[in-house]
């Protein structure tokens, strides 16, 4: 399988306008403080830190029609795919510093059109406690990192489903949820109707993170684009106390660890987002190590005695 871009770039995008609490703005720049720059570096990967995007201010309304902070929530997500999109067409892989996950819209809708661009598959794996499956109907809080799935599957307000400038972005079937823990009623029926591929805490407790992956994983080629959504409350809230919507009975270190590894054996990785920290709920900023250890695995540390074999 092919080897990854040699240069890796970084997009911060410090806001929080799709979220329930404040404080995801800050997560690019206590990922820079976790090192991960350097930890890149010392992988082998040229690392071109673009700085961070900017947008409007997170105003602090209650939702309209179902949506909170819509405006914020389109113009932050045009500058993300604007951003990310530039970076793919240079052929660097671009990792977003967020932010919340309502900026898996834009981000996502540029992988796609850079993969329809060069006729690559895509398959994207969601890492979660939450499928972000709901719609203005369904959601029960107004807040939009509750929806990007469903946005880039068709379903959301139009210039978010129309951001990749095709609809629907992606297919279901190019999507695997890892680590979902907590669905919503209406939501719940939403994902089954539309068959995504959940694997959740259960069917991980039962099978295993490495059987999960390897069926979230079957079915690449050298023509694969992979793109990793990682939303930090996919951890357990104990290793990962700084996000701002925590589920008990997440993911643990080594599980995380093994998925990042297997994730990072195919070769395949075209782009990252690292949404949901919270610097503002975290403990010395631990959270953002753990996340930083974690995208270090992904871009192939490996331990000793894998690494010589
Ligand atoms: N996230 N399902 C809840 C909602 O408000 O729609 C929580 C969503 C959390 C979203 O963590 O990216
Ligand atoms: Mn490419
Ligand atoms: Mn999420
Ligand atoms: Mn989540």
């Amino acid at each position: 399988l092919s080897a990854l871009p040699k240069i890796v770039s970084l997009v911060g995008a410090p806001t929080d306008v799709g979220a329930g609490a404040r404080g995801a703005s800050m997560g690019p720049e206590a990922l820079r403080v976790a090192g991960l720059e350097r930890r890149l570096r010392a992988r082998g990967f040229q690392v071109l830190d673009r700085g961070n995007l900017s947008g409007p201010a997170n105003p602090w309304q209650p939702p309209q029609q179902g949506y909170r902070h819509l405006p914020e929530v389109i113009a932050w997500n045009q500058a993300v795919h604007d951003a990310i999109y530039a970076e793919l067409r240079e052929e660097r892989l671009p990792i977003l510093l967020g932010g919340d996950h309502c900026l898996g819209v834009g981000s996502i809708s540029a992988v796609a059109r850079h993969c329809r661009d060069t006729g690559k598959q895509l398959r994207i794996i969601w890492l979660d406690a939450h499928a972000d499956f709901n719609t203005s109907e369904l959601t029960p809080s107004g807040n939009i990192h509750g929806m990007p799935v469903a946005c880039l599957c068709g379903a959301g307000p139009r210039e978010l489903v129309e951001m990749a400038g095709q609809v629907p972005a992606i297919q279901a079937a190019a999507i695997r949820q890892i680590g979902i823990r907590s669905v919503d009623e209406g939501e719940r029926v939403r994902v089954h109707e539309a068959g995504l591929e959940v694997m959740d805490m259960r069917y991980l407790d039962e099978v295993g993170m490495r059987v999960a992956m390897q069926q979230a994983l079957a079915g690449l080629d050298e023509n694969t684009h992979l793109h990793v959504s990682f939303d930090v409350d996919f951890l357990d809230p104990e290793i990962a106390p700084g996000v701002g919507t925590t589920v008990p009975g997440g993911v643990s270190y080594r599980e995380a660890q093994l998925c990042m590894e297997m994730i990072a054996d195919t070769g395949l990785l075209g782009s990252l987002d690292i949404v949901e920290l919270n610097p503002a709920l975290d403990v010395r900023n631990r959270t953002a190590k753990v996340a930083v250890e974690l995208t270090e695995s992904l871009f192939g540390k490996s331990t000793l005695m894998r690494a010589a074999g």
